[in-house]
């Protein structure tokens, strides 16, 4: 008798019909293919745009594929440009709206269908007998109208539990994907949580609709082209077809995934992974970095691989660039920078290293035998959790579980305890906590090892930059339970079933802050008690439960998100300090990209974020800026300005350390970089947040001490850098916020940042002279302000040109910018890093093709200032040309949509950003988290989706929010900051209609 199958964890697969089961997406194709070449051909003949065709391949996947048919017609529509009326589902097929296209469609593809009947994919149907021998039950699941026609032509209605299509999600009003409406119905119907079932999906918005629903795995399907938007889309594995699909390997992928996947309130509380995949390790450390602000980890493994980047960063360590070490990307490079001391920031050696050998066998994923790996980052109490299981050939299984947190209450101070338990066998445990790096030339180029001199109980280490000057110091300790030393080296006999444990403390000091920081470092490690090892946690614990009372943000009805938005809030949480000498690198403490540089990221995304959570951040953050002020002006002289130009790329003095070129590795071409003197716009970026910051908290003493200064340096910048030509100034050679396009004149963000930037200077003397003229008096000496120059502001301020919406409402982004040549992005080419672009980046320069939301950032930061009609007019221009190669730009485009009540838009512009690191749907997560991105979601929820509006009384909810936000949503609950009040806030579904 053949062995009987296990019992499977999973209860049923839901699957998409057409071209999963069914053979029939390319007939969907075929069918809008006609429709939309007719219609777009007759367009262009009368004179409304070019032709250009709808790709069957690239516009189906990324605008109809899985949607429904009204929702597929709409959204391919918008990414040309074209707004068309609903209609009626009585429109002539002839009419000109959505309605009618779709019933065209409709025609078509049933003429099709008819020539051509219906044939399935074998191996689906075999998969799916399969599944129902081992109890699992399955149902099918498709927006087409005529899915039981179809699935009844094809005999397989008999294979499925159950059956919805288009014409069931019209009576149950559900809607299209990427909602999950029609799987969670699936599962409803079959009487199951979603989290019990697979969705077997082949388009990016099913998979993206299969992971929004909680369900406990996504499989996509990519039949061809599709793969990188499935995965980037959230699907847990693809396949090219379902015969590669082994029910067990399935089961044990299931869970897996599902250990992982939150579905109780609590899941939402920590963030999870399983298993070991070296492709994806570097991903992984920049996700469960843990840190303080002060200082970061990387989540490396405590016994690290050789390739792991077990980084630790110092905030505000730097050192001359070394070319070896990457820069956005691993693709390229940039060269030596030898004239700056402080070009890059500096990787440090991993803090938290070990090596454990277990009856003499060195235990990590190498050496292995390893049977379990589990990450747990706790987001409530901002530790780490490592969880491995290792069995050798005989059978004997040792597991290791060690936790880890960088102090928030002690921000020098690292934490970290491990369990080492023999499970059934006795041997012999070592453990070695030496922090020495036996390759550390190759992992840490900066550093030049010192020799402090070692004291008995504790390990010290310290290291040199090699141009900067800086030193670090690490000092360890660690201690056995039951001991009554510490030893770096400890040997214990380990017993069946009994756990060993071992803490350790590391604690680290530079000379930033220390005069002599190996002492420091000592000083702290030696002054460490073990008995107020758990009092040192729970201080840190306590810090963070103050930190959640600010940022929490709760959804009800949706765990994952609000899994998602505390992981991006614990992410910009550990990003930053209150050391006003040091701000917030675009990828934080928690990988090597951009060189730890800071860019408008912080001014511009973060700083809202900040400002309305821990306004106390907020104000360190500009600060910062202050005390870079000289950095800013010696900038300014130097380009032949006055004032203070701050830099593009900033790290510690002020100087600007954007690289001149960038070199590809693979052909060691070498592209020149604009950005640097380019990206001036900055400058007015810092203005601006100086300002918001001061409305939302009424810092008098914040302006006066810093803003003021901050103001009127960077307004006499614009002042000498904006040209006169005939009665109007003018900015010239700029690059705005969209990188692909350099050298432009009158960029429209540019300019009005720069106005803002000198009216507001011009407000703020006279509210000074008012408010504090003793203040005003020494400030315009310190700074030899002459009499005249404020009106100069004011004059130039007045008579610079700001471009202006056009006969069809549309901001031409920089002149001459409409005569370039025009191009729509193929959702292929969307949402991708931009370095297929630098091989083209003079090609780009002569399209209309944008990398990020420019002349939307208007908008964005002025909403008073653009009626609605011009904010459509220029977000229907702009969206479908924009390919959002920035992380920066979904965010942006999300709030706009929410505002201008396209819902599906902005929920789906939004998922991009909130989810962007977690599902690492730019692919570059592996040299850090995108902190933008993070702060920038936030943004769109509050004041873009919950459209809160910040009054004298402080933040309102707009009553109509509930038309914006996901329907499953039950409550929004959060907290903002206005003049030092914290305002608890909340938003319940229907409670507008009562
Ligand atoms: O500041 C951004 C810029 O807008 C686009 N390139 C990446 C930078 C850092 O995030």
């Amino acid at each position: 008798m053949p062995p009987a199958a296990a019992k499977l964890s999973f209860r049923a697969v839901v699957f998409d019909m057409d071209g999963v089961v069914t053979r029939t997406a390319d007939l969907h194709a075929a069918a809008w293919k006609e429709l939309f070449d007719d219609y777009l051909r007759a367009r262009a003949d009368r004179g409304a745009g070019m032709f250009e065709p709808f790709d069957a391949k690239g516009d189906y996947l990324a605008y109809v594929d899985g949607k429904p048919r009204q929702e597929g017609a709409r959204s391919f529509l918008a990414a040309r440009g074209i707004t068309l009326p609903d209609g009626s589902p009585d429109d002539p097929p002839d009419a000109e709206t959505i309605y009618a296209l779709a019933r065209r469609k409709d025609e078509l593809f049933e003429r099709r269908l008819q020539r051509r009947g219906v044939a399935v994919f074998d191996s689906t149907t075999a998969l799916i007998h399969v599944l129902r021998s081992r109890a699992v039950a399955t149902a099918v699941v498709t927006s087409s109208r005529h899915g039981r026609e179809v699935l009844q032509s094809a005999h397989v209605t008999a294979l499925f539990d159950v059956i919805l299509d288009g014409t069931d999600a019209a009576r149950l009003e559900l809607k299209g994907k990427p909602d999950p409406d029609i799987f969670l119905a699936a599962a409803e119907h079959l009487k199951l949580a979603p989290r019990q079932c697979i969705v077997i999906e082949d388009a990016a918005a099913g998979v993206m609709a299969g992971r929004h629903g909680g369900f406990g795995l996504v499989i996509g399907v990519d039949r061809g082209g599709n793969r990188q938007a499935l995965m980037r889309s959230g699907a847990d594995i693809v396949v090219a077809d379902l015969g590669e699909v082994d029910v067990d390997a399935l089961d044990r992928r299931f869970r897996n995934r599902t250990s992982a996947s939150p579905r109780e309130p609590e899941d939402a509380w920590r963030v999870e992974q399983e298993g070991f995949d070296p492709a994806r390790e570097h991903e992984m450390e920049s996700l469960f970095t843990v840190g303080n602000g002060y200082l970061g980890v990387r989540g490396s493994l405590d016994m690290p691989l050789p390739g792991s980047q077990a980084d630790l960063f110092v905030a505000g360590i730097y050192d001359r660039k070394q070319p070896a070490l990457p820069y956005s990307e691993l693709e390229f490079l940039t060269a030596r920078r030898d004239e700056y001391a402080y070009a890059e920031r500096v990787p440090l050696p991993f803090p938290y290293r070990l090596r454990v050998s277990v009856g003499g066998r060195t235990l990590d994923l190498v050496e292995g035998p390893w049977r379990e790996l589990r990450r747990v980052l706790d987001l409530r109490h901002g530790g780490l959790q490592l969880f491995y299981l290792f069995e050798d050939k005989q059978g004997r299984r040792t597991a290791i579980e060690t936790w880890r947190c960088a102090s928030l209450a002690e921000p020098h101070l690292l934490l970290q305890e491990v369990t080492v338990t023999c499970e059934n066998h006795d041997a012999l445990v070592e453990i070695d906590t030496s922090l020495h790096d036996p390759d550390l030339a190759d992992h840490d180029p900066h550093l030049r090892a010192l020799v402090p001199e070692s004291a008995d109980d504790v390990e010290l280490r310290a290291y040199a930059t090699q141009a900067s000057g800086y030193t670090v110091a690490l000092a360890s300790r660690a201690r056995l339970s039951g001991e009554s030393r510490d030893r770096v080296y400890v040997q214990a006999q380990g017993k069946a079933g009994v756990a060993l444990r071992l803490r350790r403390c590391v604690a680290i000091h530079t000379n930033r802050h220390d005069a002599d920081p190996i002492a420091a470092a000592r000083a702290r490690a030696q002054g460490f008690s073990w008995d107020a090892f758990d009092r040192a946690r729970a201080a840190h614990e306590a810090c963070w439960a103050e930190v959640w009372r600010s940022a929490d943000v709760t959804i009800g009805g949706s765990v994952a998100t609000t899994q998602a938005l505390r992981f991006n809030a614990y992410h910009l949480r550990i990003a930053a300090n209150r050391d006003p000498r040091t701000s917030i690198g675009a990828r934080t403490l928690s990988g090597r990209a951009y060189e730890g540089h800071v860019f408008w990221d912080v001014e511009i995304f973060m700083l809202p974020y900040f400002v309305r959570t821990f306004p106390d951040i907020a104000r360190s953050l500009l600060l910062y800026r202050y005390y870079t002020l000289d950095g800013a002006r010696s900038r300014a002289l130097s380009l032949g300005y006055r004032g203070a130009c701050y830099a593009w790329e900033s790290t510690v003095t002020g100087a600007d350390a954007t690289p001149r070129q960038i070199i590809l590795k693979t052909s060691h071409k070498k592209i020149p970089i604009y950005t640097g003197h380019e990206q001036v716009h900055v400058t007015a970026d810092i203005a601006f947040a100086v300002i918001r910051y001061f409305e939302a908290t009424g810092d008098a003493a914040f302006m006066t001490e810093a803003g003021a200064e901050i103001l009127f340096e960077t307004a006499r910048f614009w002042a000498s850098r904006c040209v006169r030509k005939d009665d109007r100034y003018h900015i010239e050679a700029v690059t705005g916020p969209d990188e692909y396009h350099h050298t432009v004149n009158d960029n429209a963000y540019t300019n009005w940042m720069a106005r803002f930037n000198l009216e507001h200077a011009g407000r703020m003397q006279r509210w000074l002279a008012r408010q504090a003229p003793e203040i005003w008096k020494a400030l315009r000496s310190k700074l030899a302000i002459a009499d005249e120059e404020p009106a100069l502001w004011a004059a130039v301020a007045e008579a610079l040109y700001l471009p202006q919406a056009n006969a069809s409402g549309v901001i031409e982004q920089f002149e001459g910018y409409f005569e370039l040549r025009d191009y729509v992005v193929p959702a292929s080419e969307r949402f991708h890093p931009p370095l297929r672009r630098l091989f083209e980046s003079e090609k780009i320069n002569g399209m209309q093709l944008i990398k990020q939301a420019d002349v939307l950032m208007l908008p964005l930061l002025f909403p008073e200032r653009f009626t609605r009609e011009v904010l459509a007019a220029n977000y229907r221009y702009y969206e479908p040309r924009t390919d959002h190669a920035s992380s920066l730009s979904p965010a942006v485009h999300a709030t706009l949509a929410a505002r201008l009540g396209l819902p599906e838009q902005a929920q789906d512009y939004w998922r991009r950003g909130l989810w962007l690191d977690l599902s690492n749907t730019m692919g570059n997560g592996a040299l850090g988290i995108h902190a933008a991105s993070m702060a920038g979601a936030w943004q769109t929820l509050v004041y873009g989706l919950l459209g809160i509006h910040v009054g004298d009384d402080g933040p309102v909810v707009d009553r109509e929010a509930g038309r914006r936000l996901p329907a499953r949503w039950q409550s929004v609950e959060l907290s903002l900051y206005h003049h030092g009040k914290r305002y608890p806030l909340r938003w319940t579904a229907g409670e507008e209609e009562r």
